[in-house]
Formats: C-alpha cells, sequence, structure tokens
C-alpha cells in the first residue's frame, strides 16, 4: 500500500488540505484527448488497447497536480463482454442491442477477467509507472445502472422500459441484475489485484429507481459487490456514486458498505453532514458547469465546500463528470485554492 492523501483520508491521519481528482478528468476537455483516441477505430477498441489506456489515464497528471488517476474504461465495457452489441455512435453516445425481458438469455458464462485482459495490462503498468502519491482508481458500473443501458439500449429520458421491467419481470430482472453482481465482482477484483488503491462503483441513473425497489435495486446489489469483494481479500476503500439519489442516500451511506460516499452536485453539504453516516468518507461535490465560463462565484463556491468540510474526511471532486466545454484554466484555479487551502 503506497502512502498517498486519499488513503490517508481514509486511514483518518492528518492531512492539511483535502485531496482532489476530477470525475471525466481523462475526457474530452484536454485536447491531446483527441489525438489519442484517434489511432484506435472505435471507442471500444480504444477501451481495448493497453498502450492507449495508459496514455489517457496519466493525460490530467500532464496539467494537474491532482492526488489521483482514474483508469481509463468505460463502464459499458461489461454489457460488451455479455455480447449486447455495444458502439458509442458519434452524437448520440452508447448504443447497444435492447435486452427483452422474459426473452433475451443472460449470459452467465462470460470471462469477463479474460476478455478485458487490456485493462490489467495497463493498471500493472500504470501503477509502476505514476508517481505513489498518486492513487489509481479502478471501477465498475453498478447493476442498476448497467441493466438500464441493456434494457433500454441507449440513455433514455426516464428509463421506462427499465422501469416497467422491475415492476412486471421480476425474475428476469433479478437474473441480470445477479450476473452483473458477479461481472462487477470479477472486474473490480481483477483492477485491485492489479494495482489499483481504490474503487469506485457508478450508479448514475441510480435516481430512476423507484423508492418501493431502492433497497433492492439501490442498495442491496452494491452491498453483495462489497462483500463478495471482502470475502476474496479485495480490502481497499470503495467510493459509491448514487447519482441524484436525493433522500435515499441517507440510508446507502449506512447499508450499502461503501467507504466513502460521493455527492452530486445538488447536494447541500451542510444537509450531508447532518445525515450522511458519519463514519464515511465524503467525496465531491463542485457543479461541473462552473467550470465553463469564467465567473465571480469559482472562488466563493469551492471555498464555501473548503469552510463546510474543514477538518471532516473529504475528498474534493466534481459532482458529476467534467464535460468537454470545461476550461483547463478554470481547473487548475480550482486546485490552486484547494491544496493553498490551510497553508
Ligand atoms: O467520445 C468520446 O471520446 C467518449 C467520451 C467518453 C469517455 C471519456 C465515454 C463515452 N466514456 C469515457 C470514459 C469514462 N467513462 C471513464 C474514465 C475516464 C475518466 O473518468 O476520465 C469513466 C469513469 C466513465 C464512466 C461512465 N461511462 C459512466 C459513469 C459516470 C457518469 O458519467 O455518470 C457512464 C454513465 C458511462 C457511459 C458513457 N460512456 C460514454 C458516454 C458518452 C456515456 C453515456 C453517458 C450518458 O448516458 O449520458
Amino acid at each position: 500500500m503506497y502512502n498517498n492523501k486519499i488513503i490517508n483520508v481514509f486511514n483518518k491521519e492528518n492531512v492539511s488540505s483535502p485531496p482532489i481528482w476530477f470525475l471525466r478528468q481523462a475526457g474530452r476537455h484536454i485536447p491531446e484527448y483527441f489525438s489519442i483516441r484517434s489511432q484506435s477505430k472505435n471507442f471500444i477498441d480504444f477501451c481495448l488497447n493497453t498502450d492507449l489506456i495508459v496514455q489517457s489515464t496519466k493525460l490530467p497528471l500532464k496539467y494537474y497536480n491532482i492526488d489521483a488517476a482514474i483508469v481509463f474504461s468505460d463502464i459499458l465495457m461489461i454489457p460488451w463482454a455479455m455480447k449486447r452489441n455495444v458502439q458509442f455512435v458519434k452524437g448520440v453516445g452508447p448504443v447497444m442491442d435492447p435486452m427483452i425481458p422474459n426473452e433475451t438469455e443472460i449470459l452467465n458464462d462470460i470471462d469477463i477477467k479474460n476478455l478485458l485482459r487490456p485493462l490489467d495490462k495497463a493498471l500493472k503498468i500504470l501503477r509502476s509507472s505514476v508517481p505513489n502519491h498518486v492513487s489509481l482508481i479502478g471501477f465498475a458500473g453498478a447493476p442498476w445502472t448497467l441493466a438500464c443501458y441493456m434494457i433500454e439500449g441507449q440513455s433514455t429520458k426516464d428509463f421506462l422500459l427499465t422501469r416497467k421491467a422491475v415492476w412486471s419481470s421480476n425474475n428476469w430482472f433479478n437474473k441480470l441484475i445477479d450476473s452483473l453482481i458477479d461481472y462487477v465482482v470479477d472486474i473490480l477484483e481483477m483492477q485491485a489485484n492489479a494495482g489499483a488503491d481504490v474503487l469506485m462503483i457508478f450508479d448514475s441513473w441510480a435516481h430512476m429507481i423507484p423508492s418501493f425497489f431502492w433497497k433492492d435495486f439501490g442498495i442491496s446489489p452494491t452491498k453483495k459487490i462489497i462483500n463478495n469483494l471482502r470475502k476474496r481479500n479485495i480490502l481497499i476503500p470503495i467510493i459509491g456514486f448514487p447519482f441524484k439519489a436525493g433522500s435515499s442516500l441517507i440510508n446507502y451511506s449506512y447499508e450499502s458498505g461503501v467507504d466513502c460516499l460521493a455527492l452530486d452536485w445538488t447536494v447541500d453539504l451542510k444537509w450531508a453532514l447532518k445525515n450522511i453516516n458519519p463514519n464515511i468518507v465524503i467525496q465531491g461535490n463542485l457543479d461541473p458547469a462552473s467550470l465553463i465560463d469564467k465567473n465571480n462565484n469559482l472562488d466563493k463556491s469551492v471555498k464555501l465546500i473548503l469552510d463546510t468540510m474543514n477538518n471532516k474526511r473529504h475528498i474534493f471532486n466534481v459532482g458529476h463528470g467534467l464535460t468537454p466545454e470545461c476550461k483547463i484554466e478554470n481547473i487548475k484555479k480550482v486546485i490552486e485554492i484547494v491544496k493553498n487551502y490551510n497553508n
């Protein structure tokens, strides 16, 4: 285990200012990203190319004094491995063959670790070439969010087909979630063994889960994933990100078993400090849109987050991924404010 700032926060050691990194820090807001991406024929090939994974993971470290690098991959590599014909279409986003509840066969025998071998290799190279003070973060999508994409076949406004499946195709839906749990455990285990210091579970469509089923599909899959990882002796910290889950964040923070809760930009941190499990770390939650245009509120909002979380176990981050419009100079400014806090 390396001595780095993020791990120090998890270990309850004092840090002068909070560690900082950014969701989607390796993507399209950095011009060089496009030349790396253009070296592969499509996005899936990019995510299966060890050398390009290494290059893009390291890219933000060239620009920013940050405390973590998230490995370049995508949550949709699991549906890809499950033969859903995943493609990333320019201007549309990810598309795949939609699963028909009760009809589509759920593949339970995929050797996911073998299919994602380039990711395993990339993490091994990264851990030996990225400085020790930078944490390496491995990740996966949460089963609910993966099921959303797999049933709809793409991103949709309100994921009606998925919600319908939850109410009417219970048995089939549960089987799909159970298979996804197994695959998520496998790839997180692989990433941890390859050198990840921290793991993160993205539940980007958590806000689509009907509250009646929150425990079943918002909490229980994550809890099972974490229990299984611990049984396999994967003991590193795990960050959960149930995006925009609102009031359900409270139970999630107490019951899912995550070591850290990542908060979206809508959550008032003072509310979080009163209501969220005080024994876990909080990550977040600057609005990435504040990083687009020059604005007078950026300094103030960063300082408000820092003041509110002062002396608490906190990892500074955005409350959702950086968008292509985010400006490098604004991000640098945020890092400077955070790094100089308390100094
Ligand atoms: O066109 C491009 O070059 C692709 C843009 C892009 C990038 C940079 C996609 C397509 N995926 C990624 C990488 C990625 N995806 C990372 C690693 C790099 C980093 O963080 O810097 C991570 C952690 C993800 C995770 C991911 N993919 C999530 C969870 C986080 C979130 O944003 O909510 C989701 C939902 C996806 C699906 C996805 N991948 C890409 C797109 C356009 C989408 C769809 C998002 C949507 O449905 O709105």
